[in-house]
């Protein structure tokens, strides 16, 4: 039987476990990548592991969330992870050298290799053939330290492209369509494999967009085959040499099958507050806009940038409307400044940001009251954006910029016949901002600067016997890791400060959490499905550890948060009846009796409801691995039993 793109490479780095889906798997990885705002905890749980110097083929630390520095505290962690970096063996992006995803795209990613990445939108890296996943901090540290990382061995669903894209119909509509028909829960346990025809029409940045915003569907990764297309982008790269073709087989049995003709689809928009409740332009013109961003790691490509000139060359931004625009790198910022794109778009009226998440993580640019702002980014969840009911729609950039003219949603295929916009046959390569390790030899060399917010981390106790604790909090369906842990200007500056950090713990949600689950000691939470969903961000499970959350019960969770839990000694449970979540409400008390021999035993577990006095069975589906990170206190404790 012919084996898929996906199946290909995450056997030829099969170390443990066997390719039967639904099994734990553990595969070697080749590269790691980190950015700032998970970035100071992961090297933080590097150095407490031991390992002198990194074990991978490459491992890249980025500066580019938290590059606001409206107090020292993202200044300091710069600093730290520079010489964390420089000592250990990590190669380190500069700030103002670009968004992690797009600067790895462009200079490090190599088809046919495995990367993790400390960061939901490592997927990227699909875009040139990579199995890229996003992971938590703590996974991103073991593995630079050379040990396995764990995934379900997924589901791979076929998107079979046929036809071409119309003109001013873009990527970004592709991935919509594809949110619009599997959903923001639709690819869990999956990753979805791009064949047809189709490919050959798209570059690798369009394909670099698709297999980013996939992972807003949930999935583990996206992935395009690496051929004729990815060869040249990587030669104008000037790095031909790491090219390698690759594509599945031609009888490679997929488990489901989408089709996509792309010439059949139109300019789309994911409306407030979800990416996948998807509506096209054409529904929505005439409405008018306030605010307009183009960038972040979905959309910033030189591609996009000179499509974006194009539509602004000789105009003027609409007087009501704020046009914000944050090219992806270095690399993509210099060329337009050096073509003359850049002169346009300052002509037109933009804004011209530095080449980082910005506006994205909602770093400045938050919109005003109920604001109606059209973002070329990726999520949209409420409160994201730095303003709590700001109206937040996702993108092309070819909608954004012709919207930002005329104040209005407006469908770019008003716009007539395409642009001849192609990708240069060179790009501009210097990577001067890009600072190297010191040989192994000299690392003693290097003293690791540590500013006075760089605090350690929560420490985790091993299981305990029985967890009999209230309900701190119950929610509901769909709640990302940007209601569990905000970012944002005010928040992101104490990422590596847990205690502190853990004041914002469920805000959005419930602002007196934090003190409700100090005084409660230890709790449980409730949540609906899809619990979790969004970014990779560690803390997310960290600042609950902190605030004494022992287990946390939902009818669903997402994928990346749910590793989290695990690695910081917290048990994720699912209701095995989902009317089970109607009898629970918030300050309950209940009780997991014996829950580390329950453990062992099954899949299933008894717990009580001591308030309402019932008894309800939980999904406990660990794998014997997960199951002794849960006994040990989470992934560090365990590591450093095995050691
Ligand atoms: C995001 O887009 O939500 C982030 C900010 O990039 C996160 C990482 C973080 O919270 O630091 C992600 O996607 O993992
Ligand atoms: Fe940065 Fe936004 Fe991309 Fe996250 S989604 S990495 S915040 S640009």
């Amino acid at each position: 039987m012919g084996m898929t793109l996906t199946e290909k490479i995450l056997s030829a780095h099969l170390v443990e476990g066997e390719m039967v889906k639904g099994s734990e798997i553990g595969i070697r990885i080749d590269q790691t990548l980190t950015q700032d705002a998970t970035g100071t905890m992961a090297y933080l749980e590097f150095e407490a592991m031991g390992v002198p110097r990194v074990k991978t083929e490459r491992s890249v630390a980025y500066i580019d969330h938290n590059t606001l520095q409206s107090g020292f505290e993202n200044a300091d962690d710069h600093r730290f992870i520079g010489s964390v970096a420089k000592k250990h063996g990590i190669y380190f992006s500069r700030p103002g050298n670009g968004i992690c995803h797009q600067v790895h795209l462009e200079r490090f990613g190599i088809p046919g290799k495995t990367l993790i990445g400390s960061d939901s939108h490592t997927p990227t890296g699909g875009g040139i053939g990579m199995i890229a996943i996003g992971a938590g901090g703590m996974d991103v540290a073991v593995a630079m330290g050379g040990g396995t990382y764990y995934i379900t061995c997924p589901k791979v669903v076929k998107v079979n492209l046929t036809g071409k894209l119309q003109p001013w119909v873009a990527a970004k509509d592709v991935i919509l369509e594809v949110l619009k028909r599997l959903s923001v829960k639709g690819g869990v346990g999956k990753v979805i494999e791009y064949t047809g025809e189709g490919v050959k029409t798209l570059s690798v940045p369009e394909r670099a967009t698709i297999t980013n915003m996939g992972a807003e569907l949930g999935a583990t990764t996206s992935i395009f085959p690496s051929d004729e297309v990815t060869k040249e982008f990587l030669k104008a790269q000037g790095r031909e040499e790491v090219w390698t073709e690759l594509k599945p087989d031609a009888d490679a049995v997929y488990d489901e099958t989408v089709e996509i003709n792309l010439s059949e689809l139109v300019p789309l928009a994911a409306c407030p507050h979800s990416p996948d409740n998807v509506k096209s332009i054409e529904e929505l013109a005439g409405q008018k806009i306030d605010q307009v961003c183009i960038g972040s790691c979905t959309n910033s490509s030189l591609l996009d940038m000179m499509k974006v000139a194009y539509i602004l060359k000789g105009k003027t931004v609409h007087p009501d409307v704020s046009l914000a625009i944050a090219p992806g790198s270095k690399q993509v910022l210099n060329m337009l400044a050096n073509n003359g794109a850049l002169a346009i778009m300052i002509d037109a009226g933009a804004r011209i940001l530095e080449s980082a998440c910005g506006p994205c993580i909602g770093m400045g640019q938050s919109p005003n009251s109920k604001g109606i702002s059209l973002r070329t980014f990726n999520r949209n969840f409420e409160g994201r954006s730095g303003t709590k009911d700001g109206q937040i729609y996702l993108v092309s950039p070819e909608t954004a910029a012709i919207s930002a003219l005329t104040g209005v949603f407006t469908d770019p295929r008003t716009l007539g016949a395409a642009a001849n916009i192609t990708l240069p046959e060179k790009f501009t390569v210097n990577d001067n901002m890009i600072v190297p390790p010191v040989p192994a030899e000299e690392m003693d060399s290097v003293e690791v600067l540590r500013g006075p917010n760089i605090k350690p981390f929560p420490v985790s106790e091993p299981l305990a016997e029985t967890i009999d604790a209230k309900v701190s909090l119950k929610v509901g369906d769909n709640i990302t890791t940007d209601h569990i842990m905000p970012a944002g200007a005010k928040i992101l500056p104490l990422r590596s400060n847990i205690p502190k950090i853990s004041e914002y713990c469920f805000a959005v949600c419930d602002e007196k959490f934090h003190d409700r689950a100090l005084e409660m000691g230890k709790s449980v939470i409730i949540g609906g499905s899809n619990y979790g969903q969004g970014s990779s961000r560690e803390h997310a499970a960290l600042a609950p550890l902190y605030l004494g959350v022992k287990a946390v019960i939902t009818k669903s969770f997402a994928r990346i948060h749910m590793a989290n839990l695990i690695n910081a000694g917290i048990v994720p449970l699912t209701f095995i009846n989902e009317a089970d979540y109607d009898r629970i409400d918030q300050t309950d008390e209940i009780k997991l009796e014996n829950i580390g021999r329950q453990i062992a035993a099954g899949n299933v577990i008894k717990a009580t409801n001591v308030t309402k006095g019932f008894d309800f069975e939980l999904n406990a589906d660990f794998s014997d691995r997960q199951k002794e990170m849960l006994y040990a206190g989470g992934l560090l404790n365990y590591t450093k039993q095995n050691a």
